[in-house]
């Protein structure tokens, strides 16, 4: 088997290899690829560097023309990257052809903000003095990227970094390199100058940890555990560096009495449970009023047993596997969790057997939960919800904030009243009303508050302010 290799100082490079392994599948083998070492990062950060100063002054057409390559290839092979992204990660082939639309849909976004880079020209206060402000690259960028959107987040990352005029040391997910391999790949034939982009698959034990304790980073956008953020937070005070960070959530979906139950139903069943639940925008706590609650609970448990569990590139499949092993023990621990807290096991929670051996587990719905049980307060990250009954919309919106957490919040509600009410209160980075909680939009701010997020907003033109660094020029006229 060919060994898909790390980019680093514009070579292919590395022998130690690990199997990329399909959770529909675990006999079958994805492709086998480099795992890093130490020295490899040293080399990729050096190579960032030295190709800094060229690219920070590279023209803007030059930068936009490589994305928009990148963009229109990565569209054009939508469906067999689509294809790779479902056989590696284990989301649905629809979601995973979705999710590479949405990276090419980055690169074609990004391809266009460079093209309008802009400043500010302001009087000073003094006289005859001009003052200009501008927006310069920050540096050399280190990008981490978790293994649910394999695809998404790494263009949603590279894209920006690359428009500002930063260089980049890259380090994927190590379960899901695939995708990631396969961007850098398309960038670096689009034209991308030697150094520009380097690519470190590898553990984070290693490529990870010797980033983290790199002066030469002046920046780190991190998407992934709460744990892990709070240790690139924490190596980033030591060096003076700029960080972005995208980590948990335990996203409140509210559903009032007034609810179209169609509505409600759709947008919670998708929340919860697409994407196999491993989203950080996934919705697992339901917050029911008393008038809809049962209704709600009947016609969610019909809906769940009309989803199908299997291998994600069957036709007809809703929900993939969980992604590995580890993640699975994880979800089961939960439900156990669950059951012993008193919540009532509403639907699922038993592991399923399909024709190839997978990590197939039911969507589960807990009812009778409270929000101070632990599957109500910490992040599972899999197929699991629970409904939090409550009396009306005051204890509703309460319940909703009640938590470390603040990326996306939700309501499903007919009344204009509650959702101006809810869009204004809810402390969160976003805010969904009668949708689900997760699938954003490409060109929008994402970004959470409270335990769930770090640093600027990423995505749009909202990007700019994590990877630029503003200058105030002043002069004598
Ligand atoms: C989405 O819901 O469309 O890791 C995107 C995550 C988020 C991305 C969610 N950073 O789940």
């Amino acid at each position: 088997m060919t060994i898909y290799q790390n980019l680093i100082a514009g070579e292919w490079t590395g022998a130690d290899a690990v199997e990329n392994i399909n959770p529909s599948d675990t006999k079958e083998v994805v492709g086998l690829y480099a795992s890093g070492s130490a020295a490899d990062t040293k080399n990729a950060i050096a190579a960032a560097k030295a190709a800094f100063p060229a690219w920070s002054r590279s023209g803007i057409w030059e930068r936009h023309v490589i994305l928009k390559k990148a963009g229109d290839e990565i569209m054009a092979r939508k469906d067999e990257l689509g294809a790779l992204l479902a056989r590696e990660e284990g989301k649905t082939l629809p979601e995973a052809i979705g999710e590479t639309i949405r990276a090419s849909q980055i690169f074609e976004f990004f391809a266009g903000e460079a093209l309008r880079l802009a400043g500010e020209v302001v009087p000073s206060v003094r006289p005859n003095i001009g003052v200009e402000i501008t927006r310069e690259p920050l540096g050399v960028i280190g990008i981490i990227t978790p293994w649910n959107f394999p695809i998404a987040i790494p263009a949603w990352k590279i894209a920006p970094a690359l428009c500002y005029g930063n260089t980049v040391v890259f380090k994927p997910a190590e379960l899901v390199p695939g995708c990631s391999w396969a961007i850098v790949d398309i960038l670096n034939r689009a034209g991308l100058p030697k150094g520009v982009l380097n690519l470190v698959m590898g553990k984070g034990s290693v490529v990870g940890q010797t980033m983290l304790d790199s002066p030469d980073l002046a920046g780190i956008t991190f998407t992934g555990s709460v744990g892990t953020g709070k240790r690139v937070a924490v190596s980033s005070i030591e060096h003076n560096r700029k960080i972005q960070l995208e980590m948990g959530g335990k996203n409140p979906m509210v559903i009032l009495d007034d609810a179209d139950l169609n509505v409600a139903v759709e947008a919670a069943a998708n929340s919860a449970f697409f994407s196999t639940g491993q989203r950080c925008t996934a919705s697992s706590r339901l917050i029911v009023t008393e008038g809809i609650h049962d209704r709600f609970v009947a016609a969610m448990t019909e809906r769940l047993k009309s989803l199908n569990v299997d291998h994600a590139l069957k036709t007809g499949t809703h929900i993939g596997p969980v992604v590995d092993e580890r993640q699975l023990k994880t979800d089961i621990d939960y439900i156990e969790i669950g059951r012993q807290e008193g919540a009532k096991l509403a639907f699922g929670g038993e592991l399923i057997s399909r024709d190839t051996p997978g990590f197939y587990l039911q969507p589960t719905l807990f009812t009778e939960a409270t929000n101070q049980m632990r599957i109500s307060r910490e992040e599972i990250f899999g197929p699991v919800a629970s409904v939090i009954r409550v009396r009306d919309y005051d204890e509703a919106l309460a319940v909703a904030n009640d938590t470390p957490f603040g990326l996306s919040s939700g309501i499903a509600t007919t009344s204009l009243k509650h959702a101006t009410h809810f869009k204004r209160n809810a402390e969160a980075g976003m805010v969904m009303v009668n949708l689900p909680t997760a699938g954003v939009d490409f060109h929008v701010p994402f970004g959470g508050r409270k335990g769930s997020s770090y640093g600027s907003r990423e995505q749009g033109k909202y990007a700019a302010e994590f990877f630029t660094v503003v200058k105030t020029a002043y002069t004598l006229a």
